[in-house]
């Protein structure tokens, strides 16, 4: 991924800066909704306590994504406007990886947003992207916000939905239809993160090239081998794993207190 900014490379939280201002650029094309920005804060202030890196369980949780996407019959790339203005190409690549549907599927279904997310995916090379307008005619009735309208084409008879950065109703909605959910969030703590049957605990910036290269390797793979893969992944043992990571982390920097060096005086 690389975003226009104009700081220097040479800022130490050059990268941080850059993707807040993906995200706000997007505000202004629509693709973004405010509240994104919040989020956004959210997922920052727990990748700060993860020390901003892929971590171990992040790693089993992408294999076994990756495997429950190569074994899905109906599998769909859910998209929201933050995945969008910061991965529109890797969701492309992934869903065709995967040989999966591209669905818009958005909180806030504000006028222009579905078209404009749409015009990003299109721009980065989509061929088909559902949920966008009159094609998201079906309703999840369990979800009590604008995530219930799916395509009839997609969420609605997916067999397994990729829900990146998402809010915990649907998620659970999709589970309760007896869907395989798979979710990347940085806060292990979010109902999503919980009610998933597959949570990604890392930045989606960093998470979605690891998961495409994983299921281009994967597909070598025959589905018993796949099948393994899923069924010896715990998504329990995976938020524990992560949860103890960050309190390790935040325990030895407590040693600490001031862990970052002031550089050129002694
Ligand atoms: O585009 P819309 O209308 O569908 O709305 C999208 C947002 C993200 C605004 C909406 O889904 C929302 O309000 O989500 P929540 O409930 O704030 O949950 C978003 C979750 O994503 C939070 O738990 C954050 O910690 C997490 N998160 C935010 N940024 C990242 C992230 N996780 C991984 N990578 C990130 N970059």
């Amino acid at each position: 991924m690389t975003y226009e900014t104009h700081v220097s490379s040479g800022h130490p939280r050059a990268e941080s800066i850059r993707i807040r201002e993906q995200l706000t650029k997007h505000v202004e094309t629509r693709v973004v909704a405010l509240a994104g920005i919040i989020a956004h804060g959210r997922g920052e202030a727990f990748d700060y306590i993860l020390g901003e890196k892929t971590i171990l369980p992040a790693m089993r949780a992408i294999s076994a994504a990756a495997a429950a996407l190569l074994l899905a019959e109906r599998p769909v790339v859910s998209v929201n406007g933050n995945t969008a203005a910061l991965c529109a190409r890797e969701l492309v690549d992934l869903a065709s990886v995967a040989n999966a549907k591209l669905e818009v599927n958005l909180f806030h279904r504000l006028p222009g947003r579905e078209s404009a997310i749409e015009s990003l995916l299109i721009e980065a090379g989509a061929e088909e992207v559902l949920g966008v307008g009159d094609a998201a005619s079906a309703r999840l009735d369990e979800v009590h916000s604008d995530r219930r309208r799916v395509d009839p084409r997609g969420i609605l008879i997916a067999d397994t939905v990729f829900v990146p950065l998402e809010d915990g109703d649907r998620t659970e909605a999709l589970r309760r239809m007896g869907k395989t959910v798979i979710a990347v969030d940085l806060n292990p703590l979010s109902r999503t993160a919980q009610l998933a049957s597959i949570t990604i605990v890392d930045n989606i910036v960093r998470a979605m090239p690891l998961l495409f290269s994983e299921v281009k390797k994967s597909r070598g793979l025959n589905a018993e081998e796949l099948r393994t893969k899923v069924t010896t992944f715990s998504n329990k043992k995976a938020l524990s794993d992560s949860m103890r990571l960050m309190e390790e982390r935040l325990h030895a920097l407590s040693e600490k207190g001031v862990y970052i060096q002031l550089h050129g005086r002694e």
